[in-house]
């Protein structure tokens, strides 16, 4: 696969881009980084993705694909060095990761979503409450594991880590610390990011906080 040409179209911070971006360093393939301004999207990322035309963006050999939990999937298809699979041999317990990566998808965004974009002061304790419940329902699913995906750091794991990049930003919104909240899963986390592939692609927490604050004004 050494003349494959990779692109991943990224934006700073984000929890979805992260994803590909851990994928692509845990399965040392080498790519081609593009940042995009979100405010200011690129040609090749309307052409790239015309349906939602959102990052991440993986271009492998000129053909796109999009959706970030899709692009970690074919990652590790396509560079299968079988040293570790992302997802579990047995399809039940496969169907289990993908179901964990799915309630991710569906449940912690909109929760912030609605944490952080909420006028009245009820619907930012909804979205506050409705935001640790999830966290608390993921912390009750790692159970007693070292990963999600057991000893081998997996697809829910992947699709999970970015968003600790975002917890400081959570607590802060939210007045609330999340290693008092789930203190296993910031313990998990803390595994996490002693891989390599991970510490250097998370970003700093107080950088994105700044980020996101910002990004509010300009709402608002
Ligand atoms: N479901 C998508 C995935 O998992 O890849 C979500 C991607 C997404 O929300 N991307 C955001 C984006 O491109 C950045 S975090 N926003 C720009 C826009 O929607 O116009």
């Amino acid at each position: 696969m050494s003349h494959d040409e990779v692109v991943l179209l990224d934006a700073w911070g984000s929890m979805f881009g992260m994803r590909a971006w851990i994928a692509l360093e845990e399965k040392g393939v080498k790519y081609e980084h593009k940042m995009e301004d979100l405010n200011n999207k690129s040609s090749l990322l309307m052409q790239m993705n015309p349906i939602y035309k959102q990052i991440p963006v993986l271009i492998h050999n000129g053909k796109p694909i999009s959706e970030s939990a899709i692009i970690v999937q074919y990652i590790y298809e396509v560079w299968n060095d079988n040293k570790a699979p992302i997802l579990p041999s047995d399809p039940y317990e496969r169907a289990q990761a993908r179901f964990w990566v799915d309630y991710i998808d569906k449940k912690v965004y909109p929760a912030w979503n609605k944490m952080w974009l909420s006028k009245g002061e009820e619907e930012h304790e909804a979205g506050k409450k409705e935001l640790i419940s999830v966290f608390k329902q993921l912390e009750e699913t790692l159970g007693d594991k070292t990963f999600y995906g057991g000893d081998t750091f997996g697809f829910v794991d992947i699709a999970l880590i970015t968003f600790y990049s975002w917890f400081y930003t959570f607590e802060t919104y939210g007045n609330f610390e999340m290693e008092g909240e789930c203190p296993k899963l910031v313990a998990w986390a803390k595994r996490c990011i002693q891989r390599e592939t991970v510490s250097k692609v998370l970003p700093d927490e107080k950088e994105l906080y700044d980020a996101v604050v910002e990004m509010k004004k300009e709402l608002d």
